[in-house]
């Protein structure tokens, strides 16, 4: 009999720092700053069997954010098990390749691979995207879809998007504008920024967290709200107030990569305090 549940990865620091990665769809699962508590929301309810999608942490969006396209919605890689590379004490590397599965769906050879590294103070996840093929380029759209743990949702700000630019996915994508300074969260709250900011602010009240991206041009925002996180099967009814998604994502203008070329993009997670 062969052990089929994926392997978990776990990574520490000198100085008490935790993350746990696992192969179930190259997903961080937890992370903790050196003598801090989790500042990732992974919730009680999700699934981890074969095939799903966990709820929480960081799961990675590929080929297709949402339902912007003709594949299941955010793609497969999420749901897919990946394969184990290179290892260390505080770093993984997690390898996603086209199969004749993934190729029934989506007609491209790539090469996926997910750098996960910890140092005291930050968490950073770089996500490669590699067109193996010989034929066409390949045309996709992606995200670090990354579920911060907060305190309360009611007393948290996000910090950064003033004056940005947003589709508003609760109203049919209607493009608008940031106005406050602070983004702050009183009900169901999904919207795509487009081309914004290096680093954006994550205050609860008690705890900061500066979420930087580099490669990425976009950034979704997502709480789903008292009645959406209610009527979810994998989240308590009122898991929504312990998190926030600030993703690291490309949307807007797809990448256009041609047979042998590189994309890259990366999300910093850095406690602040
Ligand atoms: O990133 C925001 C979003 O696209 C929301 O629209 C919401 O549906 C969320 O992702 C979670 O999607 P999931 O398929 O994991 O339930």
């Amino acid at each position: 009999m062969t052990d089929a549940s994926p392997r978990i990865i776990e990574l520490h620091e000198p100085s008490g720092g935790s993350a746990r990665v696992t192969a179930h769809g190259g997903h961080v699962l937890s992370w903790r700053p050196a003598g801090d508590s989790e500042r990732l929301f992974l919730s009680p309810d999700s699934r981890f069997d074969a095939g799903a999608s966990i709820r929480g942490g960081i799961p990675i969006i590929f080929p297709q954010f949402g339902a912007f396209g003709p594949l299941p919605k955010h793609g497969f890689a999420r749901t897919r098990l990946w394969t184990v590379g290179e290892t260390g004490p505080q770093h993984a590397t997690l390898i996603l390749e086209d199969d004749a599965e993934t190729r029934q769906i989506w007609p491209h050879a790539f090469r996926v691979s997910l750098q996960v590294r910890l140092s005291a103070d930050q968490l950073t996840v770089g996500l490669q995207v590699d067109n193996t093929g010989e034929g066409d380029a390949m045309r996709f759209t992606a995200a670090l879809h990354t579920y911060l743990r907060v305190a309360d949702i009611s007393s948290t700000g996000l910090v950064g998007l003033a004056n940005h630019r947003y589709w508003d996915a609760t109203a049919d994508c209607a493009d608008e504008r940031q106005a406050a300074p602070v983004l702050r969260f009183v009900d169901e709250l999904d919207r795509v920024y487009l081309q914004t900011p290096h680093t954006l602010t994550v205050d609860d009240g008690a705890r900061r967290t500066n979420v930087e991206q580099q490669g990425f041009a976009d950034t979704v925002v997502w709480n789903p709200g008292p009645a959406k996180a209610a009527a979810m099967d994998d989240m308590p009814p009122d898991g929504h107030r312990q998190m926030l998604c600030v993703e690291a994502a490309q949307v807007g203008q797809p990448i256009e990569l041609p047979p042998g070329q590189r994309w890259r993009g990366t999300q910093v997670l850095h406690r602040v305090v």
